[in-house]
């Protein structure tokens, strides 16, 4: 165990519009794509979700009380811009967020964009029309222009990687390898572009990128599977991370893409704009690492966490060393530890982890508990890493868990849940939406107040 944590290091919690707010056509409100998309059956849509919208004053008084020095969440694009054209009311209601947890002493951080892309946008092309970054630049000037002043760290896309390589499973994209990473160009350049701006604009605050990053472990000593996760690594997590840090894609990365036919047309502008506007620190979203061996044919499952094969370069292996959750996805607090150690030795620069959690199906009891023992254990497992992490040198300035409420899974449902507090509601039914403190909220609750696990 370890408090090795600075003093101001900002334990928090962390959500995305779509997925918490609901009030999906309110006050304005165009549809994302989120809104519009085919929902897997048995799971409830986005429509309502935990109601965060009418409910905030209750939930910023909840996080209040867990002790939150950080809430992340982001801003519906549609909300704001629902045609193109400023939405009074979906400023007003960040305006108002935004202040009530600066009132609350907790710190603002924002995603610009969470997987809703307007429908409005997606109608002309979305990402694969070039017109696309000009508007998402316009859209965060607005979002600067508001709250520039109030919001110490910002989040251009969330997990733009995730959204290049496994579109289809969370509802963004549905096209072949070479739209999608003609897309992917283009949403490299957005990110620089609105990053040179932001810092042409002289806000107090910094700006990052916040993809998903997991490292990648070779499936055994041979030399080819090294260099099959050497190759899933360079796609899954440093053309990302190379474009935000230093304006250059990735060498393996780029290699890869001319090999299967998908390197973006890429012009003179495009260059002088990716070097322009690198970032000043990095978010990170970790849930569990990847494991890689040379490509062999094999039916390959395609899911955020798990991915897929390449022929020529690697697919994706068992890993047997690591325990499961309910759903599906390996647990791996050594790889957290890992994976941190890589990303800062590579970059160099702040790191924020945006999301980490497990998904369950919490119960409810009748004298309203929520006993998640297993959310617990997984927390402590991987703040005990983050802490080593710290003490091996990384400069880690925040942790925000997802997720600070339950909310709508990608494309789980609400029986996949991840909040410190219970959202009273299921599939089908409403019920009362009331809200009712997990036991991971009273542990979360002591870590932030002691600033870690204690010795
Ligand atoms: C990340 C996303 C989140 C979130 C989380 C859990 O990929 O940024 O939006 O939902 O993973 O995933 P899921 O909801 O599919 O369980």
């Amino acid at each position: 165990m370890t408090t090795k944590f600075p003093k101001d290091f900002l334990w928090g919690a962390s959500t995305s519009a779509y997925q918490v707010e609901g009030a999906w056509a309110d006050d304005g409100k165009g549809p994302s794509v989120q809104d519009v998309k085919e929902i897997p059956a048995g799971t409830t849509d986005f429509k309502v979700a935990a109601d965060h919208y009418h409910k905030y004053e209750e939930d910023v008084k909840l996080f209040k009380e867990l002790g939150l020095k950080a809430y992340r969440f982001s801003i519906s694009w549609s909300r704001v811009m629902p045609n193109g054209v400023v939405n009074p009311a979906g400023i007003a209601f960040y305006k108002k967020l935004i202040q009530l947890l600066i009132d609350n002493d907790i710190q603002p951080i924002v995603t610009v964009f969470h997987f809703d892309l307007p429908v409005w946008i997606a109608e002309k092309g979305g990402w694969e029309n070039r017109e696309t970054i000009q508007d998402f630049a316009d859209y965060c000037q607005v979002l600067f222009n508001h709250f520039g002043q109030d919001v110490p760290l910002w989040q251009t896309i969330n997990e733009q990687n995730v959204m290049a390589l496994a579109g289809s499973v969370i509802g963004t994209s549905q096209k072949s390898m070479k739209e999608k990473f003609q897309e992917n160009h283009h949403m490299l350049v957005a990110q620089a572009l609105v990053t040179k701006q932001f810092h042409e604009g002289n806000y107090k605050g910094k700006i990052g990128p916040a993809p998903n990053i997991a490292s990648v472990y070779p499936a055994s000593d041979k030399p080819e599977d090294q260099m099959a996760a050497l190759y899933m690594s360079a796609l899954r997590n440093w053309l990302f991370l190379d474009v935000a840090v230093y304006g250059k894609y990735n060498h393996n990365a780029w290699h890869l893409l001319e090999k299967i036919g998908a390197a973006p047309e890429i012009t003179e502008e495009d260059y002088a704009i990716l070097a322009a506007g690198t970032c000043d620190y990095i978010a990170l979203n970790y849930y569990n690492t990847m494991t890689v061996s040379s490509y062999y044919q094999k039916e390959n499952k395609i899911d955020q966490q798990s991915g897929f094969g390449i022929p020529g370069f690697f697919q994706t292996a068992e890993n047997k060393n690591l325990p499961m959750t309910e759903f599906g996805w390996p647990i791996d607090p050594k790889g957290f530890r890992f994976t941190l150690n890589e990303i800062y030795s590579r970059y160099r620069l702040p790191l924020l982890i945006t999301e980490n959690g497990i998904g369950a199906k919490d119960v409810l009891t009748k004298d309203g508990k929520v006993h998640d023992q297993y959310r617990i254990d997984y927390l402590e497992q991987h703040i005990a890493q983050m802490g080593l992490a710290i003490e091996d040198g990384v400069e880690i300035i925040g942790y925000c868990p997802w997720s600070a409420i339950d909310l709508i899974s990608t494309h789980e449902g609400i029986t996949k849940r991840y909040g410190f507090i219970y959202v009273n509601r299921t599939e089908t039914d409403l019920l009362d939406l009331a809200r009712y403190k997990k036991d991971s909220f009273y542990w979360y609750q002591k870590v932030i107040a002691d600033n870690g696990l204690g010795e």
